[in-house]
């Protein structure tokens, strides 16, 4: 594997979940693999579970890790060509990508969507720039438009945790009082509907997702219809996509957050969030502390969907 932005990326999906379960058996089993090998992960955003778990992920695989933090020590990064460099930000990323190049095996690389403009986030303007000018293997950490080792690490729990062969599995848009990307619902979209699931999409109007990441999924406006007979529930919150609100916050609609109220009406399903998550906002702390609330498991997982990407990209350098 050399890069790793998308679910194609991992080639036959129930392969790669086989794997991802038995390197959780035994994680220790590979750290040949990574000898004298050295991942740098580079943060343009904050970040607790990815930090960790993807350093995890490389140390159990026996290789050096080191993290770079661009607003916090570094020199800050002019992202754009063709600018006159007399602002606040002393180097170019196109120098800097092949410097950080240099000194590492792998790059796992942070850049959110920054709302300024759709067509920079949509064309992953800053990671399509590591992968084409660092000369390594280039993985997303959560890039612009997709958060591939989130949405990995969440069909892995899935399969887990799942009871029905077929489970049906809800995506339920929830209010937040910031614009969050559509990262981690295009890329949750992305392997649902690679997986063999019931996959069903529910929103307040105006919250559309890019139908490339929706294709064939069911979108239902009325998140009680949505619910109804659900074995997962997976609530993020994400701002509006479409134009002309793209990056934009329509609605604050507190009935969408996720309580027992809608919890009642599923098939007394799973919940699930990638976290942070803002409690009683997105989801009660009934529901979040509930049993059926998984989501310091699929954090757990996070190490393993790591772990299988970089496994893959050692293998093949
Ligand atoms: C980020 C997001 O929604 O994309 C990261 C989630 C993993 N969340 C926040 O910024 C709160
Ligand atoms: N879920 C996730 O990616 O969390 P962090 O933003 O803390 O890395």
């Amino acid at each position: 594997m050399k890069t790793y932005t998308n679910v194609k990326d991992l080639g036959n999906l129930q392969d790669a979940v086989k794997e991802a379960l038995e390197v959780k058996k035994n994680r220790y089993a590979y750290k040949h693999l990574g000898e004298n090998k050295t991942l740098l992960m580079v943060f343009f955003n904050s970040s607790l579970r990815t930090r960790l778990s993807t350093q995890k992920a490389g140390m159990n695989l026996g290789m050096n890790t080191f993290v770079l933090d661009i607003n916090q020590g570094a020199w800050q990064l002019e992202t754009e060509r063709g600018v006159v460099m007399d602002g606040d930000k002393p180097e170019h990323i196109l120098e800097a990508i092949p410097v950080m190049g240099c000194y590492c095996d792998i790059i796992g690389v942070r850049a959110f969507a920054k709302f300024e403009s759709k067509a920079y986030d949509y064309g992953e303007t800053v990671i399509n720039q590591f992968i084409r000018y660092s000369g390594k293997p280039v993985f997303s950490m959560e890039a612009a438009t997709g958060h591939p080792l989130q949405a990995f690490a969440d069909l892995i729990t899935i399969e887990e945790y799942k009871a029905a062969a077929r489970p049906k599995v809800v995506l339920t848009w929830a209010p937040h009082p910031k614009a969050l990307p559509q990262a981690v619902p295009n890329s949750f979209a992305d392997f649902m509907n690679e997986a063999d699931v019931d996959f069903v999409i529910t929103h307040p109007h105006g919250y559309e997702l890019d139908g490339k990441f929706v294709r064939g999924a069911r979108v239902e406006y009325d998140q009680i219809k949505a619910f109804e007979g659900a074995d997962f529930v997976y609530a993020k919150n994400w701002a509006a996509y479409q134009d002309p609100n793209y990056g934009k916050i329509l609605s604050d609609d507190r009935s969408w957050t996720v309580s027992g109220r809608q919890m009642a009406l599923t098939n007394n399903a799973r919940f699930m969030h990638c976290l942070p998550v803002r409690r009683n906002m997105i989801v009660t702390d009934e529901v979040i502390e509930s049993p059926r609330s998984i989501v310091i498991p699929e954090a757990a997982n996070r190490e393993i969907s790591a772990q299988v990407v970089i496994k893959r990209m050692l293998e093949n350098l």
